[in-house]
């Protein structure tokens, strides 16, 4: 059983400042100057200092100001303000602390406990298919670096280099890996010799920077990342084609059967796809309130084209010499934003059953004249009694809190469960519970807690997703024709539409439709295909439709 530490100085201020660090980066001065505050508020020295920064300057005002301060509670509105509150609620919830280089952010436990059950999931499930963990490093040289030169290019800019050691200029500057393709393939190539060799399936956990200069948002877009990257190779094409999709499929559980958000599984337009590869095949995700698709993780068939350029040949079965198939897929960090973006409310974080690090929150609630002892040792032994049974729970015991407060706290962390033990309860042998997810309360006698815990966290499992895909579905709209799609488009909405599948016809419709919200483009064409009736055209080209597309803006 874990417990929560006691905390001393002046926790619910320094609860109040995290709000105030929330915004979405800052320019970097404003949150430079931010900054020292913190310190003076978390060790509770000086707090007329921290005040002044709120313009109180009668000590009445400054009462009052404390009591308001103490408030727990997000600043920004889910509707209203959508990029604030997104920011608000990753650091109120706290998964994310930002940090002095912009697009670049601390993963707190509460993330990393997230990205951890993640990796649980997929890790052995991977591993059931033969595939083997490495690790490569994580500089390469321009000279590597430039042997995929083709499809680099377009990167380029986003290269992060190192070019010193310490006051010096490094002979031979390194970058840092964006992706391992360079580092991995000339391996691949020293290590494939016969047919004996193949299937080479490798998977490494690691990070990777890509420098880029559009607005950075934690999770979605950030500088530095977590992910895992699958690099296999194969004898033929047929076995490459059946791990392209035996991975997206365990993509499209990781989303819906772990993080409770539906996604669309299908494949990428010529333009969409990664340019090196031979074609992309993705789950994509939506976010109703921005009506924008989100690229949830890619599993790509690379074809013959890395191993022409690394030179990744065998000796097949008949002693001819001839060139490895390869795929290469991902999934990051990315996933636990958009499960913020789905999930979460105006109370805060929403976390499914499955992947929360806390499952069930125990709060005593004592009374003056009761037994607090006795309320205390409840909720010590309920939460025995959880973890024993497979659950995570955790009792907060912290006595420099009030129960309401702990109530808001645990919210805006998104525990799904909340059991509250006081006086009555105590007496009746019962528990209150209280589901994060809709607010239901309800009693529970003792004697069928842990049976009751396991049915309502699966209940919430079940009707997180139900709610994400209501209202997903809810955004789909089906269209014909150009006056159709533009109001979709403006309408936010998850837009399918009949297809020529053409390149030119992509980029018209992007350049028709770029604006300050950003161009439409295709987000996947989907395997799961609706009938398309004899003579439908395309709703851009009004040429024959080839098939029926996802478009809509996107991350
Ligand atoms: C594309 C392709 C591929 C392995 C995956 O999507 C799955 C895992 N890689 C990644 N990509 C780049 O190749 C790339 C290259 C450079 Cl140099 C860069 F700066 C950024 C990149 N971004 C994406």
């Amino acid at each position: 059983m874990r417990r929560l530490g006691f905390s001393c100085g002046f926790p619910l201020l320094s609860q109040r400042i995290t709000h105030q660090v929330a915004r979405r980066d800052l320019p970097l001065p404003t949150r430079c100057r931010r900054r020292p505050h913190l310190g003076i508020f978390r060790s509770g020295i000086t707090l007329s200092e921290g005040m002044a920064t709120r313009n109180i300057d009668t000590s009445n005002a400054r009462k009052k100001e404390v009591k308001k301060e103490t408030r727990l509670g997000l600043t920004y509105k889910k509707d209203k303000d959508f990029g604030e509150w997104y920011s608000e609620v990753c650091v109120a919830g706290e998964m994310i602390e930002y940090y002095d280089i912009s697009g670049c952010y601390i993963l707190r436990p509460w993330t990393m406990a997230i990205w951890e059950m993640l990796q649980a999931f997929f890790d052995p499930e991977i591993k059931k298919m033969n595939i083997k963990n490495a690790y490569f490093p994580l500089f390469v040289t321009e000279n590597v670096l430039q042997k995929e030169k083709d499809h680099i290019e377009g990167f380029a800019p986003e290269v992060a280099w190192v070019t010193k050691s310490g006051q010096s200029e490094m002979e031979i500057p390194v970058a840092i890996r964006p992706t391992s393709e360079t580092v991995m393939y000339p391996y691949y190539s020293k290590w494939i010799r016969g047919h004996r060799d193949l299937p080479l399936k490798l998977n490494q956990w690691c990070n990777v920077v890509r420098w880029e200069f559009s607005h950075p948002t934690p999770f979605i877009r950030s500088r530095e990342f977590l992910w895992q990257e699958g690099h296999t190779a194969f004898a033929t094409k047929d076995e490459a084609d059946q791990e392209v999709l035996e991975i997206l499929e365990l993509y499209r559980r990781i989303y819906e059967e772990l993080l409770a958000i539906p996604v669309i599984k299908g494949k990428k337009s010529e333009l969409e796809k990664f340019a090196g590869g031979l074609y992309t095949t993705s789950v994509e995700a939506f976010v109703p309130n921005t009506g924008r698709g989100i690229q949830g993780a890619t599993s790509h068939c690379l074809g013959q084209n890395f191993a022409k350029m690394f030179q990744i040949n065998f000796e097949n079965e008949k002693g001819e010499k001839a060139m490895v198939w390869q795929n290469s897929w991902a999934y990051s960090t990315r996933t636990i934003g958009v499960m913020v973006m789905v999930h979460g409310d105006d109370k805060g974080l929403v976390l499914p059953p499955k992947v929360a690090a806390v499952q069930v929150i125990v709060i005593p609630v004592p009374y003056k004249d009761a037994d607090t002892q006795a309320i205390f040792d409840a909720c010590t032994s309920t939460v025995d009694t959880l973890c024993k049974a497979g659950f995570r729970a955790e009792v907060d015991l912290r006595d420099n809190y009030s129960p309401g407060w702990k109530y808001s706290h645990w919210e805006m962390k998104g525990v799904p469960l909340r059991l509250e033990i006081g006086p009555k309860d105590l007496a009746n042998n019962q528990v209150r519970v209280v589901r994060r997810d809709n607010g239901a309360k309800m009693d529970i006698p003792m004697h069928s807690l842990v049976e009751k815990v396991k049915e309502i966290l699966s209940y919430i499992q079940e009707s997180l997703f139900n709610a994400a895909k209501q209202k997903r579905d809810a955004c789909i709209k089906v269209i014909n024709t150009w006056d159709e799609f533009i109001a979709a488009l403006n309408d936010k909405k998850l837009i399918l539409a009949p297809w020529c599948d053409e390149e030119d016809v992509e980029k018209d419709v992007k350049a028709r439709t770029k604006g300050e919200h950003g161009a439409a483009k295709t987000l996947c064409t989907p395997f799961d295909q609706p009938r398309l009736p004899e003579g439908t055209l395309c709703f851009a080209s009004g040429k024959p439709a080839k098939k029926w597309t996802y478009w809509g803006r996107s991350y």
